[in-house]
């Protein structure tokens, strides 16, 4: 069965953009209760650790200067299928890819500042609201 619990992140340039209002709209006519919510900025070690699944990646050390370079949205989200449905909404890693009328679509400019996370199964929900909301010595 697939859980109810998913998390997101608003990421730096969509809070740069103004578009957190527009966001949290989308996510909420989509259905989802926002149930833990918090405007932060993470520190290199934080977005680093966020991200470690990445760190061979050539595009890691990009990602983890983005993602410390404002403010961010960590929210943890509620629906049944949660997951599922809110990848749907947030749309395809790159924007070029992503369907109309998605997240991606409409606020991300490119595959690494795109506007938005949202976890790829229930035990990264799992760990990733935690890494946020029970990890607050690594915050500013
Ligand atoms: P997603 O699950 O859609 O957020 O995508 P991934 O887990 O594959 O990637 C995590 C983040 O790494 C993306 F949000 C942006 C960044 N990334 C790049 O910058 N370049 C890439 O080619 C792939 C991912």
């Amino acid at each position: 069965m697939s859980g109810n619990r998913t998390f997101t992140m608003i990421k730096p340039d969509a809070v740069k953009a103004g578009n957190i209002g527009n966001i949290l709209q989308m996510i909420n006519k989509a259905g989802f209760k926002i149930v833990a919510m918090k405007y932060t900025r993470l520190t290199p070690e934080a977005a680093g650790g966020f991200y470690a699944v990445h760190k061979e990646r050539p595009f890691y050390g990009e990602l983890v200067e983005f993602m410390s370079s404002g403010p961010i949205v960590a929210a943890i989200l509620e629906k049944d299928n949660a997951v599922e449905d809110f990848r749907t909404l947030i749309g395809a890693t790159n924007p070029a890819e992503a369907a109309e009328g998605t997240i991606r679509k409409l606020y991300a400019s490119s595959i690494g500042e795109n506007a938005v996370h949202g976890s790829d199964s229930d035990e990264n929900a799992e760990i990733e609201g935690d890494y946020h909301f029970a990890r607050t010595e690594l915050f500013a």
